[in-house]
C-alpha cells in the first residue's frame, strides 16, 4: 500500500480544496520574500493527516455520521493544527541540520537557520491568532499542545546517546512529540462541531493512540526501510543517538544486545549505522515494537468504534488498522 492509500481518510476532494485555500490565505500576507519561505513546505505537499483528522472529527456532528462540509470554525481549526505541525518541522529541521523535507530542499538548507526559525515562529503566530479567534478552549488546548511538543523535543535531545534511556521515557516522549498534536487535531474538530463531551473524549483518545502507532511505525521503519521508501536516509535516529523502542528492545536481548551496546553511545559512521540497523533488524526488537503498537492500535480502534456506525467512524477505524497492518507486514517480511 502506498502512502496516500495508507493514510487516506477519504475526506471529500471539495473539502481538501477548501483546506488548501485556507492554509495559503492565512499564511500569505503579501511580502513576497516571507510568503515564499512560509509557503515552501506547504507547496511541497505532505499528507495533511492532522487537518484531515480535524475534518473527520467535526463530521461526527448531528445527523448521519458521513462526511459533510466543515464550518468555517472547523476549517480554521484544521488550519491552525497544520500550522503548528509545519512550524515544528521548520524548527526540527534546524535542530537536525536536515537537508530535505517533503521531498524538497529543507527551509534551513535553502534560507539558513535564522530565517527557518523565524519563519517557523511566523507560522506559529498565525496559528495562535486563528486559535484565539476560535475561543479560549481551543486557544488553551493548542498552547498546551505546543508545550507538549517542546517537552517531547527536549526529552529527545536530552536522551541523545543514552543507551540507558528507559522505555517509560521513550513512550512519554513520543506521546508528547506525536500523540499530542494528533489528539488535539481530533479534539479541535470535535469542539468546533459542538460534539457531546463523551465523543470529544473518545476522539481525543483516538488521536493520541493513533499518534503512538504512527510514531512506533516510523521508528521501526527508520531501522527497516530503504532510502527510497523513506525519502531520506534510513538509520537517522541511530546516527543521532536517539534510541527508539526497537533499539531499546534489541539492547535488552541476550544475543544481540552486547554487540549493539558496544556500537552505540556515540556518533556513528555510515557503515556503523548500517551495522547497527542490521543488528536491530535481526533482533526480537522489531516484533516487540510491533506488539507495543498493536496495543495502542486496539485502543484507537475501540475509541473509533465507540463513535457509532457510518463512513467517518469506519474511516478512522480503517486508518488505525492500516497503520498496524503495514507495520506487521514489514515485521513478517523480515522474519520470512
Ligand atoms: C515550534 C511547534 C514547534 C515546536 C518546537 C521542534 C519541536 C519543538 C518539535 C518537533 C516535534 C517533531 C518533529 C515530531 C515529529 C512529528 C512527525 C511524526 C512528523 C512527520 O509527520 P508526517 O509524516 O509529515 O505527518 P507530513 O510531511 O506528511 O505532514
Amino acid at each position: 500500500m502506498n502512502a496516500p492509500e495508507l493514510f487516506a481518510l477519504a475526506v471529500p476532494d471539495a473539502e481538501l480544496v477548501r483546506l488548501e485555500e485556507c492554509i495559503r490565505r492565512v499564511v500569505v500576507l503579501g511580502d513576497p520574500f516571507l510568503d515564499e519561505i512560509a509557503t515552501h513546505l506547504i507547496d511541497a505537499g505532505g499528507k495533511r493527516l492532522r487537518p484531515a483528522l480535524t475534518l473527520a472529527a467535526a463530521s461526527l456532528g448531528p445527523g448521519p455520521r458521513d462526511w459533510h462540509a466543515a464550518s468555517d470554525d472547523t476549517l480554521l481549526g484544521a488550519v491552525s493544527v497544520e500550522l503548528v505541525h509545519l512550524a515544528s518541522l521548520y524548527h526540527d529541521d534546524v535542530m537536525d541540520e536536515a537537508t530535505r523535507r517533503r521531498n524538497v530542499v529543507s527551509v534551513n538548507a535553502r534560507w539558513g537557520n535564522l530565517l527557518a526559525i523565524v519563519a517557523g515562529d511566523f507560522l506559529l503566530a498565525r496559528s495562535a491568532e486563528i486559535a484565539a479567534s476560535l475561543g479560549s478552549e481551543v486557544a488553551q488546548l493548542l498552547a498546551s499542545t505546543l508545550g507538549r511538543l517542546c517537552q517531547g523535543q527536549v526529552s529527545d535531545v536530552r536522551a541523545a546517546y543514552r543507551v540507558e534511556r528507559t522505555e517509560a521515557e521513550y513512550f512519554s516522549t513520543i506521546a508528547n512529540k506525536t500523540g499530542a498534536l494528533m489528539s488535539t487535531a481530533c479534539r479541535i474538530g470535535a469542539i468546533t462541531a459542538g460534539l457531546p463531551r463523551e465523543d470529544v473524549d473518545r476522539l481525543t483518545t483516538f488521536g493520541e493512540c493513533l499518534g503512538m502507532v504512527f510514531q512506533i511505525r516510523d521508528d521501526v521503519l527508520d531501522v527497516l526501510a530503504s532510502e527510497q521508501e523513506l525519502g531520506k536516509p534510513p538509520g537517522q535516529d541511530l546516527a543521532e543517538g536517539i534510541y527508539t523502542l526497537p533499539v531499546q528492545r534489541a539492547l535488552g536481548d541476550d544475543t544481540v544486545g552486547p554487540k549493539l551496546r558496544s556500537l552505540l553511545g556515540r556518533p556513528l559512521s555510515g557503515s556503523e549505522v548500517d551495522d547497527a540497523r542490521a543488528l536491530v533488524a535481526g533482533s526480537p526488537g522489531i516484533a516487540a515494537a510491533s506488539r507495543a503498537a498493536r496495543r495502542y492500535a486496539v485502543e484507537a480502534i475501540d475509541a473509533a468504534r465507540g463513535l457509532g456506525d457510518g463512513p467517518v467512524p469506519a474511516a478512522l477505524e480503517r486508518l488505525g488498522l492500516n497503520l498496524l497492518e503495514d507495520l506487521e507486514r514489514s515485521t513478517r517480511a523480515l522474519a520470512s
